[in-house]
C-alpha cells in the first residue's frame, strides 16, 4: 500500500502547510518578522559540481542534509573538541607578532607618514598631485595616521613602553593644521576615535592594561580631539538638512567645489566619537551636530518600508542612491545608533536601532526562518531598493560581515551564527574576503582585500557569547591566510585580487586598529577586557571605551528630546551592572558545546560558495 499514501498524505499535508504559511502574513501580519523569500535567480552551476547547485535545492536530505550532529562527519572532526590551551596561546603570540611586526615596519619605513607601504618599504601620505584620488586622500590627512590609528592596540596588548613613547610622539610630533582635505567619517573614526580613546586609558584611575599612565600628562590628547574636532565643524555649516558635508579641509572648511552628495554612513556615524568629546569637555556642540545629523537621515526613511537609502543629497534630501543593504554606505549607520544608546543610555538611539533592526528583518533578510531549524536557503542579508524592497543585485560585501558582532550584541546570538557562517565558507574558498562577493555566481564581483577586520571582529564577540571552540578555529584560519597571502616584505599588503593572490602596495591603519587587535583578543583568554563585565566598548574603527557613569550624564538638556519636559521617559537609561557572561547564560548550551551551526547547514552553505 502503504508507502505510496504515506508519501501522498505528507505531500498534501505539506502543501497544506505551505498555503497556510503563504495566508498567514495577511492574517497576522505581526506574527512575520522574518519573511522568507526566495532567492530569485537559480545561479549557475559551480566548479565541478556535476549538477546545478539552486539555493532552494540544496536541502535535499541527500544534497543539502547530510550527516546529522552527532553523527561522525568531516565537520564534527574538524571543528568539535576542545582547543588545546598552547595551541591557543601560540595564535595569541602569533596574531601580536603580526602586530608588532606591522607596527615596526611602519615605525621604521613610514612615520610620520599616515601609511606604510608595505612592498616597497617606505611611506606615503596623500596624494597632492591628484585631489581627485579619493582612495587615498579621504583617508590620509598628513597626520600620522598609522601610528594614532594603533595607539590603544599597544595597550590593549599590554605594551606600556611602546604605548607611552607613541602617545608622546603624537603629543610632541603630530598637527592637524594642514592644508589637507580629509572625509570628516574616516578623520572621526581613525584619528578623533583613537585619541579619545587614548586618553581614556591614560586617565583610568583603575589602569586595567598595566602602567599606561603618561608622566606629566595634561590631558594633550583631549585637547588634540577637540582641535580635530573643531576643523571638522565646517563640514556641519550651511547644510539644508543638518546632514553634513562629507569632505572639510583642515585648514580652509569644506572645499568651495564640495560635493553635495554623502554616503549614509558617513554622515551618520558621528555620534559615538562627538558624543563622548562632547561630554568629556561639557561642550554641547559636538554631540549636537552629530545628533541633528542622525535625526535628519532618520527622518528621510522611506514611509513605506522605513529604510534608507546608501547616498543623499545634503541640501535637498533627495535619496541619490536608492540602495538599501548592511553593507558599504550604511553598515556604520546601525551600528552607531546601538552604540550610542549603549555608550550614552539615550533611549531615543535605541529606538531607532529597533525599529532599524526590524526593518532590516522585514525587507533585507532572505531565507529559511531559523539559522539551525528547518528547510530553506540560508538566511542572508541582501540588497534592495529602499522605496519598494525589491532585490536590487546579487552581491554581498565584505563590510556586511560585521554585522554578526552586532547581532551578538543585541542578543540575536543564532542569527549572527548563520550570517558569520557564511561570510566564513567564502574566506575558506579565497583566504582572504573579496570587497564584493555575488552570491548568484559564486564568485567575486570586487576582488580586492584591503586586509579588513569585519569577519574577525565578529568571530571574536561570537567567540566571548559562545565560548564555542569553533570559532578559535576559524580565527586560526583567518591569521594563517593572512599569513600566507598577505605577508610582505614590510608589514602586510592588500590583497589585489583574491584569486589570483596578488598584492597591492598599501597596509591600511585599520589592519593594526581592528584586524591584529580582534585576532589577539580572540586567542587572548586572559586580557583584561574579558575581566571587567561589560566596561567597554569597541568603536567602529575598533577602538577601545569605557562604558562609564561619566558618559551618560549630559550636562545639556538643549539637544535630546523634549528638553522642557523632563518625564521619565526621557531620562537617560541608567548603567546597570550587568555582567557579560550572565548574558551569555541565555545562549542555549548545544551552541558552546555542539557546533554553532548543525554540521547539514554548513555543508549548505559551502555548497553554495563553491567550496565543495
Ligand atoms: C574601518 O575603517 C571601520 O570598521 C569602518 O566602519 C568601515 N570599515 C573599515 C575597515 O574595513
Amino acid at each position: 500500500m502503504q508507502w505510496r499514501s504515506v508519501v501522498l498524505g505528507l505531500l498534501l499535508l505539506r502543501l497544506g502547510l505551505q498555503a497556510l504559511l503563504a495566508l498567514l502574513p495577511a492574517l497576522a501580519p505581526g506574527l512575520c518578522l522574518r519573511r522568507r523569500f526566495p532567492f530569485p535567480f537559480p545561479p549557475p552551476a559551480g566548479p565541478g559540481s556535476g549538477s546545478s547547485p539552486h539555493w532552494g535545492s540544496l536541502l535535499r536530505r541527500d544534497g543539502g542534509g547530510g550527516a546529522a550532529q552527532g553523527e561522525d562527519d568531516e565537520y564534527e572532526r574538524r571543528y568539535s573538541g576542545t582547543f588545546p590551551p598552547q595551541l591557543r596561546a601560540r595564535l595569541r603570540d602569533a596574531a601580536r607578532g603580526m602586530f608588532v611586526f606591522g607596527y615596526d615596519s611602519y615605525m621604521r619605513h613610514a612615520f610620520p607618514s599616515d601609511e606604510l607601504d608595505p612592498l616597497h618599504c617606505r611611506g606615503r601620505g596623500p596624494d597632492r598631485r591628484d585631489p581627485s584620488n579619493l582612495n587615498i586622500n579621504d583617508v590620509l590627512g598628513n597626520y600620522s595616521l598609522t601610528l594614532i590609528d594603533a595607539l590603544d592596540t599597544l595597550a590593549v596588548m599590554g605594551n606600556s613602553s611602546e604605548f607611552q613613547k607613541a602617545v608622546k610622539l603624537v603629543i610632541d610630533t603630530v598637527s592637524f593644521d594642514k592644508d589637507s582635505t580629509v572625509q570628516v567619517f574616516e578623520a572621526t573614526i581613525r584619528v578623533l576615535g583613537s585619541l579619545l580613546s587614548a586618553h581614556i586609558i591614560i586617565t583610568d584611575t583603575k589602569q586595567p592594561f598595566g602602567d599606561m599612565t603618561i608622566k606629566d600628562y595634561d590631558n594633550e590628547l583631549l585637547h588634540m580631539a577637540r582641535d580635530l574636532a573643531v576643523r571638522l565643524l565646517p563640514a556641519f555649516e550651511n547644510t539644508k538638512t543638518g546632514i553634513p558635508y562629507p569632505r572639510v579641509n583642515l585648514k580652509k572648511g569644506v572645499p568651495p567645489d564640495s560635493n553635495n552628495e554623502t554616503c549614509t554612513a558617513g554622515a551618520g556615524s558621528l555620534l559615538v566619537e562627538f558624543g563622548i568629546l562632547s561630554r568629556l569637555l561639557g561642550d554641547s556642540t559636538f554631540e549636537w551636530v552629530a545628533r541633528r545629523a542622525v535625526k535628519a537621515l532618520w527622518s528621510l526613511r522611506s514611509n513605506h518600508t522605513g529604510l534608507l537609502g546608501n547616498v543623499v543629497n545634503i541640501q535637498t534630501g533627495h535619496w541619490v542612491g536608492k540602495q538599501s543593504g548592511l553593507g558599504a554606505g550604511l553598515d556604520s549607520f546601525y551600528e552607531y545608533l546601538l552604540k550610542s544608546y549603549i555608550l550614552f543610555g539615550e533611549r531615543e538611539d535605541l529606538e531607532m536601532f529597533s525599529d532599524a533592526y526590524r526593518n532590516i528583518q522585514n525587507h533585507l533578510r532572505r531565507g529559511r526562518e531559523a539559522c539551525n531549524e528547518g528547510e530553506g536557503d540560508p538566511p542572508l542579508y541582501v540588497n534592495v531598493n529602499m522605496f519598494t524592497g525589491q532585490l536590487m543585485n546579487t552581491w554581498i560585501d565584505s563590510l556586511q560581515a560585521f554585522f554578526p558582532g552586532l547581532q551578538v550584541l543585541i542578543g540575536d546570538v543564532e542569527d549572527a551564527i548563520c550570517l558569520h557562517a557564511f561570510y566564513y565558507a567564502i574566506w575558506k574558498r579565497y583566504g582572504a574576503l573579496p570587497e564584493r562577493y555575488n552570491w548568484q555566481l559564486q564568485a567575486p564581483d570586487v576582488p580586492f582585500y584591503p586586509l579588513r577586520p569585519e569577519l574577525v571582529e565578529s568571530t571574536y564577540l561570537l567567540y566571548q557569547a559562545t565560548k564555542n571552540p569553533f570559532y578559535l578555529h576559524v580565527g586560526m584560519d583567518i591569521l594563517q591566510s593572512l599569513e600566507k597571502y598577505t605577508k610582505a616584505k614590510c608589514g602586510y599588503a592588500t590583497l589585489h585580487h583574491v584569486v589570483e593572490k596578488t598584492k597591492e602596495d598599501r597596509m591600511e591603519s585599520f589592519f593594526l586598529s581592528e584586524t591584529c587587535k580582534y585576532l589577539y583578543l580572540l586567542f587572548d583568554e586572559e586580557n583584561p577586557l574579558h575581566k571587567s563585565g561589560n566596561k567597554y566598548m569597541f568603536t567602529t574603527e575598533g577602538h577601545v571605551v569605557s562604558v562609564d557613569e561619566r558618559f551618560r550624564n549630559s550636562l545639556w538638556q538643549d539637544i535630546l528630546p523634549g528638553e522642557e519636559d523632563s518625564t521619565e521617559r526621557n531620562k537617560p537609561h541608567e548603567l546597570k551592572a550587568v555582567n557579560f557572561s550572565s548574558n551569555c547564560n541565555r545562549v542555549p548550551d548545544e551552541r558552546r558545546y555542539l557546533l554553532p551551526l548543525k554540521s547539514n547547514y554548513m555543508r549548505q552553505i559551502d555548497r553554495m560558495v563553491g567550496l565543495i
